[in-house]
C-alpha cells in the first residue's frame, strides 16, 4: 500500500469529471487499497479518487466512529437511484479543502447502485452521516466541492485564502 498527496483547492485537477471504471480487477483494488490508507492517514472519513489526482469513479468511506475498529467500505461506479425530499444539515469539511467547514443540506436519505470491491453490483440504502458524506464523494466525481454550495462571497474568501496558504507554502519550499 502506499500514501499518495491529496490535491487542493485551487487545483484544476479537481475539476474533472471522473470516468466509469469499465473492468474491476487488481489495479483498482490496489488503487482502492491506497485511496484507504491515504484517508485513514489523513485523517478523513471518506475519500474520491480524483482527490489523489485519477479521474475515476471510486469512491472509500469509513464513517465508523471506532478508530480499533475498521469498516472500509468501496463504492465503484455509483449511481444514485433515490433521494429524499427531506434535507439534513451537516457542518462538511473537506481534505481537498483543508481547515474550512461550512453547514451544508443535502438529502437525509438516498439510494445508491454501485460495484463492490469485487466488482459485483450492489445497491445500498443510505441515511445520516452515511448519506451526506456518500454524496460529497458522488459530487467530487463531477468536479463539485462543498464550498460550491456557499455564497459566491464565502466561496471565494476560502479559494482566495487557501490560494494565499498555496503562494506561501511553495515560497517556503523554494
Ligand atoms: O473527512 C471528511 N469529513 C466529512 C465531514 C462531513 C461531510 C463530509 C466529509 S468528507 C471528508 C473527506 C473528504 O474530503 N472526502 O471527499
Ligand atoms: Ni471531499
Amino acid at each position: 500500500m502506499a500514501l499518495k498527496k491529496i490535491l487542493t483547492e485551487p487545483d484544476p485537477i479537481l475539476r474533472q469529471i471522473s470516468k466509469p471504471v469499465e473492468i474491476v480487477d487488481d489495479t483498482i483494488r490496489k488503487l482502492m487499497d491506497d485511496m484507504l490508507e491515504t484517508m485513514y492517514a489523513a485523517p478523513g472519513i471518506g475519500l474520491a479518487a480524483i482527490q489523489i489526482g485519477v479521474p475515476k469513479r471510486i469512491i472509500v468511506l469509513d464513517i465508523s466512529k471506532d478508530p480499533e475498529k475498521k469498516e472500509p467500505m468501496y463504492f465503484i461506479n455509483p449511481e444514485k437511484i433515490y433521494a429524499s425530499k427531506d434535507q439534513a444539515t451537516y457542518e462538511e469539511g473537506c481534505l481537498s479543502v483543508p481547515g474550512q467547514f461550512a453547514e451544508i443540506d443535502r438529502p437525509d436519505k438516498c439510494h445508491i447502485k454501485y460495484l463492490d470491491y469485487n466488482g459485483n453490483p450492489k445497491e445500498l440504502k443510505a441515511e445520516g452521516l452515511l448519506a451526506t458524506c456518500i454524496q460529497h464523494e458522488m459530487d467530487h466525481l463531477e468536479g463539485i466541492l462543498f464550498i460550491d454550495y456557499l455564497s459566491k462571497l464565502k466561496k471565494s474568501m476560502i479559494t482566495k485564502k487557501l490560494s494565499k496558504q498555496k503562494k506561501e507554502l511553495e515560497r517556503i519550499v523554494v
